[in-house]
């Protein structure tokens, strides 16, 4: 590629002449016809991954990176003084999932292209995607994102369907997006959008018509749904999605000669969560309506689909009502009602019904009794899966139940994000762990190499001058590059505990002002956004953005201790955040975290875990050993048994620990109630010594000892940076290849 010859087509100028949105826009245009030329897989049976979020990140240097061109551009644009990272800020990030949920999702729509499977992705185009976090007066706000451009990665297709609601018709147009592999070939992932869709009812914040479906259904990413009108609206969204992609779907597969009763033969439907499990019934409306009979329809369904489950979090399992059901999509309520009574005949126990006693549809039932596959996130979460959650139907159903821990794409949390780190590993081991990224365990031979641990250190501190950079520029946040980097970024969920860091730092506050200095400086960086319904997740962000104002502004502790929360935190911040850092937080309850892939993308950078056994820390103790990663806190079958027996106490630990106490009487002191809001701070302090429902107490004693020993262990340089090491060289089983090649084995069988 030539990039002057592209910008003089294009704009009748040198590259060295343009500007870096033209430079953008040139290179916009080449990877989009390089990437249309590229092959398609072949094969019979395809894969369909229906997930109502893909957060796909900026695609620029990722698909440059996998069409192997990055370098060779990068030289290009230096030639003529240009810098590529300039042109990459120009892109929008488009946020078109929550969190580890949709980055998944787009960590496998890689990994199936990069190993040549066929197999694209179904979803929907959101115009706003999700809200753009705005820190007013130490509170989110919530403002939306336009991320569209009139040149985007996106391109519209010609294809329609209609989609048919109780209240009337609306016609789904395709979009498509190039999914490129590494060094390979080339998916698509496929986002219906309504052409009808009206921008101009978002009225002040994300605030819009609820009602209007005709014109919101595809605005934003999961709208509140604290309300009705909200959840109602959700239906629409779910609806569409696999209305549209279900129709797009069977006109593959019969062009491809599939006779309606084989279509297990020609297509695999991954359902991502229970957001698509609607995609059950609409198939099985779609083939009756063909012409084959109910009992054929629910087999040929059947053995197509498979089912990915995320959490245990009941309030997160998703049961529609039947009246909303009625009120939207009233085609569907006979199939679910003849899919519940096939259960209801052969099975008594009420659980396992898919229509409860409150007349309300549990999609995850559909899910597990209708599939061939039901899959958990990480090796603790399955196991939890089976033994209790889901557990009467592991025993009618032992054989669909299997673990896919997951897992992140190198080519972005490796390649693209550490390019320093990259190529340090392919000075020592080769270029084969790009593929396979089992290699890395070569690194281990360097365990004792002082000169590969101080490069080590040496990275590592790039990346935190980067970070430095970054934030002062963009946010104009001043943090010191010589202190311990301590970050957690993820949702902000009371299961995740954020609060458990935010005492942590209270207590620290307390002990330097009590004179007990830290020998090392400190940085906690946190990136969260909280769902704008969540009240006491807002309450959370606000005692951490109160801490960060008092801390910081306090000359007495501000020098050893600093509380940053990044704004907005997406993946191109995630990208900057994550090789910078020292230590990783994952200090989630034990049980609640299905998985976690943060925890991954930071140990594959050379940060070290502190965390509990929960999710795939668990696999990351394994691997990496006791002397690698930091681990507290009470075990998940402790707090399965502390729940199930409602035992736990919050007031009695609050009494007894003098700690805890005044951690927590903190929060609703003098000095906090001085920089934020009382109601907020009063709530919260109230939530934790009353219910504390994610059981922070029990946890805090232990989590701060071992917090300690790691900023202890720090201090010895040559000590942690092996550390670093063997995190970077166990990290190859986390590569997305590896579970998209056991999803493929096991369930897909492309
Ligand atoms: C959703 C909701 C929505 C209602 C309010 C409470 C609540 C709590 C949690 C969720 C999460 C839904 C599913 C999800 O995103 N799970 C995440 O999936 C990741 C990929 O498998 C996994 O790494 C994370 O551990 C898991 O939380």
């Amino acid at each position: 590629m030539n990039v002057s010859e592209l910008t003089k087509a294009k704009y009748g100028k040198e590259a060295a002449l343009c500007t870096d949105e033209e430079i953008y826009y040139t290179l916009l245009d080449e990877v989009q016809r390089l990437a249309a030329a590229k092959k398609r897989p072949e094969s019979k049976k395809k894969l369909y991954y229906f997930s109502a979020e893909f957060l796909i990140g900026k695609l620029l240097s990722n698909n440059l990176i996998n069409l192997g061109l990055y370098d060779e551009v990068k030289r290009q644009l230096k030639e003529c003084g240009k810098d590529i990272c300039a042109v990459e800020e120009i892109e929008n990030e488009p946020s078109l999932g929550n969190g580890g949920l949709g980055r998944l999702a787009a960590c496998f729509l890689d990994s199936i292209a990069t190993l040549g499977l066929n197999g694209d992705g179904v979803g929907l185009k959101y115009h706003f995607g999700l809200f753009r976090q705005v820190f007013r007066n130490n509170r989110q706000t919530a403002q939306p994102d336009r991320w569209l451009t009139d040149d985007s990665w996106l391109i519209k297709t010609d294809k329609t369907y209609t989609v048919r609601f109780k209240k009337g018709a609306v016609t789904a147009r395709m979009y498509d997006i190039s999914v490129t592999g590494y060094d390979s070939t080339t998916n698509k992932l496929h986002l219906f959008d309504i052409d009808s869709a009206d921008e101009s009812i978002v009225t002040d914040g994300i605030n819009f018509d609820k009602e209007l479906f005709d014109k919101n259904l595809t605005l934003f990413l999961y709208p509140d749904d604290s309300d009705d009108a909200g959840r109602m609206l959700r239906i629409y969204q779910q609806y569409f999605m696999v209305s549209a992609g279900a129709q797009m779907l069977l006109d593959e597969c019969t062009a491809k000669g599939c006779r309606l009763y084989d279509l297990a033969d020609y297509a695999m439907i991954q359902i991502n969560d229970t957001h698509p499990t609607m995609v059950i019934p609409e198939l099985i409306r779609l083939l009756t309506e063909r012409g084959l009979d109910m009992d054929d329809a629910i087999e040929a369904v059947s053995k197509a689909c498979a089912y990915t489950n995320h959490t245990i979090l009941a309030e997160a399992l998703e049961k529609w009502p039947i009246s909303y059901l009625k009120q939207v999509v009233p085609q569907l309520m006979p199939i679910i009602e003849v899919l519940d009574n096939k259960v209801r005949r052969k099975y008594d126990d009420k659980s396992l019904f898919i229509i409860d006693k409150d007349e309300r549809v549990h999609m995850a039932h559909i899910d597990i009794h209708y599939s061939v596959s039901v899959n958990g996130v990480a090796s603790l979460h399955t196991d939890i899966l089976k033994q209790e959650e889901l557990n009467g139907f592991y025993n009618i159903y032992p054989e669909k139940f299997n673990n896919k821990t997951n897992g992140i794409t190198f080519r972005r949390w490796l390649l693209h994000c550490n390019p320093e780190l990259s190529a340090l590993i392919s000075s020592l081991i080769g270029n084969g762990y790009k593929k396979d990224a089992s290699e890395l365990k070569k690194l281990l031979g360097f365990r004792k190499d002082a000169e590969v641990l101080n490069k080590l250190l040496e990275i590592k501190n790039i990346k935190k001058r980067q970070l430095k950079e970054h934030l002062l520029t963009s946010k104009n946040i001043e943090i010191d590059e010589n202190s311990v980097f301590d970050i957690q970024v993820k949702r902000l969920h009371e299961y995740k505990r954020q609060q458990l860091n935010a005492l942590y730092i209270i207590h620290k506050y307390l002990e330097i002002k009590d004179g007990k200095k830290p020998s090392k400086p400190i940085t906690v960086i946190f990136g969260a956004k909280a769902a704008p319904a969540y009240v006491i997740a807002q309450d959370i962000i606000h005692l951490i953005l109160c801490l960060s104002e008092l801390i910081n502004g306090d000359p007495e502790v501000s020098h050893y201790l600093k509380v940053v929360m990044v704004e907005n935190y997406n993946v191109t911040e995630a990208e900057k955040l994550i090789p910078a850092c020292d230590i990783s937080e994952q200090i989630s309850l034990a049980s609640k975290e299905a998985s976690g892939t943060g925890n991954m993308k930071f140990m594959l950078n050379g940060a070290v875990t502190l965390g509990t056994e929960d999710g795939a820390n668990v696999e990351i103790h394994d691997l990496v050993g006791n002397d690698n990663i930091y681990i507290f806190g009470d075990k998940s079958e402790t707090v399965v048994e502390r729940y199930k027996k409602a035992s736990y106490k919050a007031m009695e630990y609050y009494e007894e620990n003098e700690a805890i106490k005044k951690a927590v009487d903190f929060i609703t002191g003098e000095e906090l109630m001085e920089k934020g809001c009382a109601e907020c701070l009063e709530r919260l302090a109230k939530e934790l010594k009353g219910k504390d429902w994610f059981m922070t107490f029990p946890d805090f004693d232990e989590y701060v000892k071992t917090r300690e020993k790691a900023y202890k262990d720090y201090e010895n340089r040559l000590e942690w940076a092996e550390k670093m090491l063997v995190n970077v060289a166990m990290a190859g089983y986390f590569s997305s290849d590896r579970t998209i090649e056991e999803y493929n084995r096991d369930i897909w069988k492309l």
